[in-house]
């Protein structure tokens, strides 16, 4: 199967949380999004909000799936309403060299503490 396919892939971490074969600290789910704690914070409220359907980055997804990305990005709101931050950053890695390790779309929800900026 393309990497760029919508089905679950047997090696993505993500679609394995997904699939309930990885544990993880679920906040939000919905019918096509899933919503979880990172496994390694860097910020007080620091949590993944992805597409259940495999997608490797956010730039494959907005191009096979806008609806769905729309989903995402209203996740990402519902996770700062839930945390009641006022102030978050959202951040989509896109390629390896902007920082993206796992190759499943995931938006990062970042807030609890004062962000720099530019990021490194
Ligand atoms: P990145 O944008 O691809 O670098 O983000 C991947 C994130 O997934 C990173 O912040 C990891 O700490 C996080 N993560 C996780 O939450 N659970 C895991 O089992 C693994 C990575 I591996």
């Amino acid at each position: 199967m393309a990497e760029e396919s919508a089905g679950a892939q047997d090696d993505c971490l993500f679609c394995k949380i997904v699939a309930g074969q990885v544990p993880a600290t679920v906040v939000r789910e919905t019918d096509t999004t899933l919503a979880f704690r990172d496994i390694n914070p860097q910020a007080p409220t620091h949590v993944l909000v992805i597409p259940k359907a495999h997608h490797k980055d956010a730039a494959a997804l907005a191009a096979a799936d806008p609806a769905l990305a729309a989903d995402v990005l209203r996740e990402t709101r519902a996770v700062a309403e839930d945390e009641k931050l006022d102030s978050y950053r959202i951040v989509f890695n896109t390629g390896s060299d902007a920082g993206q390790t796992v190759f499943h779309t995931h938006a990062h929800v970042l807030g609890g503490r004062g962000l720099q900026w530019p990021p490194g």
